[in-house]
């Protein structure tokens, strides 16, 4: 692969060479403009899943969608396929550049904080404040909640886990919930929907007796950053990088991070949906479960007797349950009543919320993602939902502050027939 902007600048600073990491951007600015290292376009003609799963096999990093076209990262040789494939690909935009933009609210400096979201956006949480929001949740409501590590991540951060149940140090034979966040590094508004569930379920609980039936009733855990290192590094810098996958380095190769929604050990890699090219966006990674992220949730998920999961993604507004690796509806382990189970449910969810209700395979083939192996391996009934905004280019991952609270309680019947469904 060529040297692009970010590597040069890395080794420019890594170099000491801060003048030359400063400039190297602008001064390559010219051509970039042409044909970005990382550009942002419009592809038109992928109008069903067997299409939308052909542009993700070159490798691009399909976003979503914007008026009627599919949204996608590309490199220069990525572009060209998909012309040649006969896609209509328009450029909306270099990648880098709309990033820099997104970062920088009008008339105020960049953050200068260190470890702090883009000024503006500071009610995002960082993992650090993450922690430190999980440890206050703990300190007042010690009782209902309780704070545990499933494992460390590549970098050595802990992959925190919530409890909240009556008697949190107990474990009670009452069903159990699981609520994954930020699978991905740059969905941000991921880690506060679980954030959202945590204090809701604890703040709650004394004055609302609907909150302390569901808490009483069953064992809810959430694991608000599933990849700590990659929403640490997509915020390094002041700057959002546009990041999704993890930090830790392929074997053998110059590139960083595997697509930990492909590297689950459930059909990995069976069917074309995923890549084995390690610079791409859906890297499946060396081996199923080669990331430290996806092996220790995992286990933990395989220690304990979870009967309903929602892993929470942007953006796009859609429920989505397994499988995802095959566009049929029924499939090994999946049964006919069992799909109308997850269509009938995932129905009811997005009916309160307004997503929009699928089979996942409808939207492109994946394999190796979290849905198919919690269902396949231990048949929870397990679901994704893409969270606001329902449309847009590199803006999509990165909502302004102002839309955490409503985007968040939007999501609450659902969490709450999730919740009835595990029983
Ligand atoms: O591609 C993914 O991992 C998820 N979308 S995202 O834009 N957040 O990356 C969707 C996974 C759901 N599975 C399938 N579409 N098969
Ligand atoms: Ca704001
Ligand atoms: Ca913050
Ligand atoms: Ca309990
Ligand atoms: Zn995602």
């Amino acid at each position: 692969m060529s040297i692009t902007r970010r590597s040069w600048r890395a080794i420019a600073a890594a170099a000491g060479l801060a003048l030359l990491a400063a400039t190297a951007p602008s001064a390559v600015a010219q051509t970039d403009q042409q044909v970005p290292e990382r550009g942002l376009y419009h592809v038109r003609g992928a109008d069903d899943a067997a299409k939308r799963t052909a542009v993700a096999r070159t490798g691009v990093d399909v976003a979503g969608t914007e008026n009627g076209a599919l949204t996608v990262v590309a490199n220069p040789a990525q572009a060209a396929t998909l012309r040649a494939n006969g896609f209509t690909v328009d450029q909306i935009g270099d990648f880098d550049a709309l990033l820099k933009q997104r970062s920088v609210v009008p008339g105020q400096a960049r953050s200068a904080q260190a470890d702090e979201f883009p000024s503006g956006d500071e009610k995002y949480h960082t993992y650090t404040e993450t922690t430190a929001e999980l440890k206050q949740v703990v300190a007042d409501h010690g009782d209902i909640a309780q704070l545990s590590s499933a494992g460390k991540s590549y970098e050595g951060r802990d992959l925190n886990v919530l409890k909240i149940s009556d008697n949190a140090a107990t474990d009670e034979d009452e069903p159990e919930v699981l609520f994954t966040c930020n699978q991905h590094a740059r969905e941000h508004l991921t880690t506060e929907m679980c954030l959202h569930i945590a204090q809701r379920f604890t703040d709650g609980y004394a004055s609302d007796p609907k909150i302390k039936e569901m808490v009483d009733g069953r064992e809810i855990y959430l694991i608000p950053n599933v990849n700590p290192d990659g929403s640490e590094y997509d915020i390094s810098g002041g700057e959002y990088q546009g990041w999704r996958k993890t930090r830790q380095p392929v074997p053998g190769s110059s590139e960083i991070g595997t697509d930990p929604n492909r590297n689950w050990d459930y059909q990995w890699g069976c069917c074309g949906g995923s890549s084995d090219q390690p610079g791409d966006e859906d890297y499946r990674g060396p081996s199923a479960f080669s990331e430290p992220e996806t092996k220790a949730v995992a286990d933990f998920i395989s220690s304990r007797k979870f009967t309903a999961h929602i892993d929470f993604h942007t953006f796009s507004e859609l429920v989505l349950w397994p499988y995802g690796f095959t566009e049929d509806d029924t499939a090994e382990g999946m049964t006919a009543e069992e799909a109308k189970r997850f269509q009938d449910v995932g129905k009811e969810m997005a009916g309160t919320n307004g997503y929009t209700p699928e089979q996942s395979s409808d939207l492109y083939i994946t394999d190796g993602d979290v849905n198919d192996w919690a269902w396949g391996k231990h048949k929870i009934l397990s679901y994704t939902f893409e969270m606001y905004p329902k449309s847009g280019g590199i803006d999509g991952f990165y909502p302004p502050d102002e839309q955490i609270e409503e985007q968040t309680t939007r999501n609450d019947q659902a969490v709450d027939i999730l919740l009835r469904e595990a029983g």
